[in-house]
């Protein structure tokens, strides 16, 4: 058996290069570093590696998490101002005994050091967003945060191994040293080879208030299917959140058991996330809730050009 399980559709890409090779046998823990790869090399999408929105000071500050889930060994690094791609820091950081978790001018210079690809990460299109958004606040019409895209992965390979990874630059407009779930083992992501795992995207403190990927594998772990593990994690959360803070942020999950079977839920309206499995080739999917469920539906190609063009439209400068 082999799968693999990623949040949006702007994965299908890098899922679709590394699809053939999975099913040849390809390790888990490549998968997800080269599919991550892929993402965060993609200057358009605004969330993740370079392209990424920056903080309010403008500068963008990456977090990223690796977590095998055969060896529970993990990496992660946040507020990395100058690594191209964070997901393999973090994954080079994951086998040492101790120091897998960097912050900041730490783990710029730990990538320095090792050789991996460092340098601005502002690109033009994320500079005009910024100066768009300033303007947009200043009449009060915008709010610091709008849609959420982190990317998050789970790889299940014929060895038999779970591996899970994301990948961010977190909240546009994020106070400066500002860090969500997405590089914190047990929120962001979660990887047990014996269970599942489980990644997130959406508010990182509300998720991290729930420590939800953790969550999702401790219900796969009591014997929930993952689909209903994600239900029972978001919904729970999102009524606690209610009930004690009156509020709920976006919350959306994915998960993979060690069968190869996955689920996804959401808060948002319309979630996408991409599956690829035996039998089937990188599939986007689009998921809403309907009462006490999540309805799952293959998005269409019409769909997904919309998406890739949305993405890619040129702006210009208010
Ligand atoms: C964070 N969960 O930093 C991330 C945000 C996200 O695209 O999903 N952003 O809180």
């Amino acid at each position: 058996m082999y799968a693999m399980i990623a949040t949006w559709c702007m994965a299908f890409e890098g899922m679709d290069q590394i699809d053939v090779q999975l099913k040849e046998g390809l390790l888990a823990s490549e998968a997800v570093v080269k599919a991550i790869s892929s993402v965060e090399d993609c200057p358009y999408f605004k969330s993740v590696g370079y392209g990424g929105l920056p903080n309010r000071l403008k500068e963008v500050e990456l977090d990223a998490a690796y977590m095998d889930g055969s060896s529970l060994d993990f990496g992660a690094v946040c507020a990395a101002k100058t690594i191209k791609n964070p997901i393999q820091v973090a994954r080079s950081l994951s086998p040492l005994p101790a120091n897998n978790f960097r912050a900041g001018a730490g783990a710029d210079a730990y990538a320095r050091e090792m050789g991996f690809a460092t340098g601005n990460l502002l690109t033009d299109r994320a500079a005009t967003y910024y100066a768009n958004r300033l303007k947009e606040n200043h009449s009060h019409q915008a709010s610091v945060y709008r849609g959420h895209d982190t990317v998050g992965m789970i790889a299940l390979d014929q060895a038999g191994h779970l591996v899970a990874g994301t990948s961010t630059s977190g909240l546009f407009m994020k106070e400066p040293g500002r860090v969500g779930d997405s590089p914190v083992i047990g929120s962001g992501l979660y990887a047990d080879s014996h269970i599942g795992g489980a990644v997130a995207t959406g508010w990182g403190e509300d998720l991290m208030r729930g420590v939800i990927s953790y969550t999702i594998v401790r219900e796969m772990a009591n014997g929930l299917s993952p689909q209903a593990a994600c239900e029972k994690a978001v919904f729970e959360l999102e009524d606690r959140l209610l009930q004690r803070r009156g509020k709920a942020n976006d919350l959306s999950v994915v998960a993979l058991n060690k069968a190869g079977d996955f689920g996804a839920a959401s808060t948002i309206h319309q979630f996408s996330f991409v599956v690829t499995r035996p039998n089937l080739s990188p599939t986007v999917y689009l998921t809403r809730r309907q009462g006490d469920h999540m309805v799952h539906q293959i998005a269409d190609t019409a769909w997904q050009k919309a998406y890739f063009e949305e993405r890619c439209r040129p702006l210009h400068r208010l």
